[in-house]
């Protein structure tokens, strides 16, 4: 792999955003003299700290300072709100919490002290405009071990509890060394973020760390929108950026009309988080100039890509295989049993795979033996690639972003107007998945209307994405067939029914 050396790199473009540009000589002081502010804070190595940032500058130099100092991130998004940020903290007991003070007209301070007033352990609130002010004299911090936990990443569709995803720094270091290898990373990369960057695809596969751990850059935009993403492009020739389907429909859709931004600097543009159809996968290439990558990967751990070299049918219609040979795979069926044909619930072990969740949270997602279960359903071609066909009812995969069904409906059922509710995925054209919640009124003549819910459950501290897309009521749930009413199975054939009606 290309590596700049080492008196070169001080001087080249680390980390720019719309605003700030800045090289790896002001990221190397900014992160030692953060990493002492937060020590003089009172924030001590292995101690959990809230990030609730956008795609800055800052929070490449906060995330940094932080493992300067052995203390925590843990990665909250901008768009989560009280419900999310209080079971974060909670789980985490974090102690404090980084955020942007208003951003996009909503006020993070507010919720920031609300989460406070919650949770005992946060004794710090942290608005980023302040962390000039916190900054101090760099000084030497006790180096953590390797095998340390690094940070918390948050799994995909967490109920009430969340499950914190405990990566520690060999780990993610050999994802991250081995996902450059995979997608031929190098000093020359300009790695460009359009999702939020805390999530864990933009962050390692091969996302910033990959970008900086090889001495190329990483150029954040505050939006995945051509109008905002395509200058920085331009300004800084980005060669490289990871985006879910509904962003790549919209790239697609824009350079097939003809725009006049000049994106001829980028190579690959890789495509994940959510199932990309195969007719959009065979457009992608064609209409932006570019190598498409499919990323199949979890904040858990494994990472599966379509190879830069693959032959072009496998690029577009399939997921990509495991990006170490390391990586375990294994097929079971509902009752975790081994299936012999090549398609089943998707369980893997390997070297940077977690074997639990911080504090044990949600044994059930580990088989006895520690293999984690993805509860993915996926097919293995001949070839060893995987294709994605869905997953458990258990989760709906709402263009990359997932929301627990279990989570919705436990806050959904607090509304008055709601006697008992389940919450389904239906597909759709855009995002892939939509969320359906299936109703029974308390008062049949009085049925809660949709606009209501959402804005119930956003009154009760969840994320926009989360909300409700589509209320059906019924008068009844489906015979499950078994004498306990199991909310699995009911998802399971409220789904069935729904597909069957479309
Ligand atoms: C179908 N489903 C996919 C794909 C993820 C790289 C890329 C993505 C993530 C991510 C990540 C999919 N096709 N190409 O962490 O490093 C669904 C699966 C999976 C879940 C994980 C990375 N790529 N998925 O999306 O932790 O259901 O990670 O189990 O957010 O997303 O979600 P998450």
């Amino acid at each position: 792999m290309a590596r700049a050396h080492d008196t070169d790199l001080a001087d080249r473009i680390a980390v720019a955003d719309p605003d700030r540009t800045v090289t790896y000589r002001r990221l190397a002081d900014r992160v030692g003299r953060l990493a002492a502010g937060f020590a003089d804070l009172g924030i001590e190595p292995g101690a959990r700290v809230v990030l609730q940032m956008p795609n800055t500058v800052a929070f490449v130099e906060t995330v940094f300072a932080l493992f300067r100092l052995g203390a925590l991130p843990v990665f909250g998004l901008p768009a989560h709100r009280e419900a999310e940020l209080v079971g974060i903290a909670r789980a985490a007991d974090a102690v404090a919490i980084v955020h942007p003070g208003v951003h996009q007209g909503f006020d993070h301070a507010a919720l920031a002290q609300s989460v406070a007033d919650r949770v005992d352990t946060i004794a710090h609130l942290i608005p980023i405009d302040r962390l000039d002010e916190i900054a101090a004299e760099p000084r030497t911090h006790a180096p953590s071990n390797p095998s340390d936990v690094a940070f918390l990443q948050l799994s995909g569709g967490s109920t009430g509890i969340p499950k914190l995803i405990p990566r520690t720094h060999d780990d993610y270091l050999y994802s991250v060394w081995r996902s450059n290898e995979v997608c031929g990373v190098d000093a020359d990369t300009v790695y460009l973020v359009v999702l939020p960057v805390a999530h864990n695809f933009p962050m390692s596969s091969p996302g910033i760390l990959g970008a900086i751990y090889a001495g190329g850059t990483v150029v954040l935009s505050p939006s995945p929108a051509p109008s905002v993403a395509w200058p920085l492009v331009e300004r800084h020739r980005a060669t490289m950026v990871g985006m879910v389907p509904p962003i790549a429909r919209l790239w697609t859709e824009t350079a097939e009309r003809g725009s006049a931004a000049d994106v001829s600097s980028l190579q690959t543009i890789q495509v994940g988080g959510a199932r990309c159809p195969d007719e959009l996968a065979r457009r992608i290439g064609p209409a932006l100039g570019v190598t498409l990558q499919q990323v199949f990967g979890m904040a858990e751990g494994l990472v599966c890509y379509t190879r830069l070299d693959d032959p072009i049918d496998v690029v577009t219609s399939t997921q990509g295989r495991p990006m170490s040979p390391l990586d375990q795979l294994r097929l079971v069926d509902e009752d975790g049993e081994p299936v012999s044909v090549g398609r089943g619930f998707l369980e893997v072990q390997g070297p940077y795979t977690i074997r639990g969740y911080w504090g044990g949270a949600s044994p059930d997602s580990f088989a006895d033996d520690g293999w984690y279960r993805t509860g993915d359903v996926v097919e293995i071609t001949d070839r060893g690639d995987l294709i994605v066909r869905g997953r458990g009812g258990d989760r709906i995969n709402r263009g990359g972003e997932k929301v627990s069904a279990e989570q919705l409906e436990e806050h959904l059922l607090g509304h008055d107007g709601v006697r008992d509710v389940i919450v389904v995925a239906v597909d759709d054209a855009y995002l892939g998945e939509r969320t359906c919640a299936y109703v029974i009124a308390a008062a049949p003549d009085a049925p809660p209307k949709l606009p209501e819910l959402r804005a119930f459950a956003r009154s009760r501290g969840l994320a926009e994405w989360k909300l409700p897309d589509i209320v059906s009521v019924v008068d009844a749930f489906p015979e499950t067939g078994v004498g306990k009413v199991s909310r699995k199975r009911l998802r399971e054939l409220l789904t069935a029914q729904t597909a069957a009606a479309e």
